[in-house]
């Protein structure tokens, strides 16, 4: 991890996994599969790929029971109150329908309306969180969403984590499947004759995921292709330290090409995060992975000034920005682009990764500078609503058709002066 002075503009180093020809290729044959047998070609991927026979792949009451036996009440205890804290969060950002009156009685608004169904995919192995199926179902029950599917693909002994289960009931999911991989994509996004299909599908997954989630794009929707965990923070020489070292190590933890970088003012501070890096690191059970971010995707850039830094910051566009500065309020106005944004040295990024509120689900890859969060908003969708009265018809109805004949279209404008002569 370098120490390097800013001088104009970052040099980042980000990746973005578009996948090889030839995993395109797989992905749309185990598709195609998928579309053409079904369930039965659910079996034969479940068995080629995780390796386990199922019968069946609804999870059951029992196993959600048992599922429960093996997490501490303390531990369900911790993941409700998380939920409740996402739940409140997003209540929030509820936005009713809307409907305005002008003096002619024209009535225009806009009508929100929850999709009838999502699908959350949760990956397996490590990356199986059960914080993440908090951050994708909470948002969707709040938006009304009435059929929430999960799928997860199950371990060798045919069961998910015990953790994925007991937050899945919490939030209240009631359909889980145990399929993973392009195939449980398909399932969900065309159906089999066990699994109806869904309107849309949100949740991180591997790069076959990914790239079964962009294939079947546009016959049903889905969230951002999120990248590896990133995070940025600015610091000034009130930081401290083993802190920021601490936070940078918190995302390099989750992936090998996760990204982690400070921008500072302080030259001091650059020097004692960069050796409290290596010491903490050596410390780490992920320590391969973590080493791995740090030593590729990780940098400390030294800024002349604030005014520099912050500009550091924007050009970054980070998926979670921490402020730890001596009024980091007094930098938010200045700060443009981040997804998640962490004010002062009690905001430690884990805080919104599990409890807070807010979505951990956060845009990645420079994208913050379009995107959004997660929210509940990515769960319904708007229709526009138009009530013409006689009088607006008759004020502006010869407009119109003017319009439709300036491109063309005599049918428009006949359809509008039909009123117009009654
Ligand atoms: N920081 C990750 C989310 C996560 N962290 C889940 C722990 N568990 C991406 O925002
Ligand atoms: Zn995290």
């Amino acid at each position: 991890m370098e120490i390097l002075q800013i001088d104009g503009s970052l040099s980042l180093k980000r990746t973005v996994d578009g996948g090889t020809e030839e995993q395109r290729k797989a992905v749309q044959s185990i598709i195609a599969e998928v579309r053409a047998s079904g369930d039965q070609a659910l079996r034969t991927f479940t068995e080629k790929f995780d390796r386990v026979a199922l019968g069946d792949f609804l999870v059951t009451d029992d196993e959600i029971s048992e599922a429960y036996k093996s997490v501490s009440s303390q531990l369900v205890d911790i993941i409700t109150e998380a939920a409740d804290n996402i739940r409140n969060y997003h209540e929030k950002q509820l936005r009713p329908s809307w409907m305005t009156t002008e003096e002619n009685g024209t009535m225009l608004g806009q009508k929100v309306t929850p999709l009838d169904s999502v699908g959350v995919y949760v990956p397996g192995g490590t990356a199986a969180y059960p914080s993440s199926v908090l951050m994708n179902v909470i948002p969707a029950k709040t938006a009304g969403v009435q059929r929430i599917v999960m799928v997860s693909p199950p371990g060798q002994d045919g069961k998910l984590p015990a953790g994925v289960l007991v937050a899945a009931d919490i939030a209240g999911v009631k359909e889980i499947y145990k399929i993973g991989g392009a195939q449980a994509i398909a399932a969900l996004a065309y159906g089999t004759e066990t699994i109806q299909p869904v309107d849309k599908i949100t949740g991180p997954g591997n790069i076959y995921v990914a790239l079964a989630k962009r294939e079947v794009f546009g016959d049903v929707a889905i969230d951002m292709i999120a990248g590896p965990s990133e995070i940025g923070i600015l610091a000034d020489d009130t930081a401290h330290a083993n802190e920021i070292a601490a936070d940078l190590l918190s995302q390099a933890e989750h992936d090998p090409r996760a990204c982690a970088v400070l921008v500072t003012t302080s030259r001091t501070l650059a020097e004692d995060v960069q050796n409290e890096v290596y010491k903490q690191l050596s410390q780490l059970p992920r320590k391969e992975i973590a080493t791995q971010a740090i030593e590729n995707f990780g940098a400390i850039y030294v800024a002349a000034d604030m005014d520099e830094a912050v500009g550091a910051i924007n050009q970054l566009a980070p998926e979670h920005l921490e402020i730890i500065t001596e009024n980091p309020m007094e930098l938010l106005g200045k700060i443009k682009h981040a997804g998640a944004i962490f004010l002062g040295r009690y905001s430690s990024e884990p805080v919104g990764d599990y409890f807070a509120g807010p979505n951990h689900v956060l845009p990645t890859n420079g994208t913050a500078r379009f995107s959004s969060p997660l929210s509940v908003e990515d769960f319904q969708k708007k229709s526009s609503i138009i009530l013409y009265s006689e009088k607006a018809m008759a004020d502006n109805g010869a407009k119109i058709a003017q319009f439709a004949r300036l491109e063309g279209l005599e049918a428009h404008a006949r359809a509008v002066e039909t009123r117009l002569k009654s």
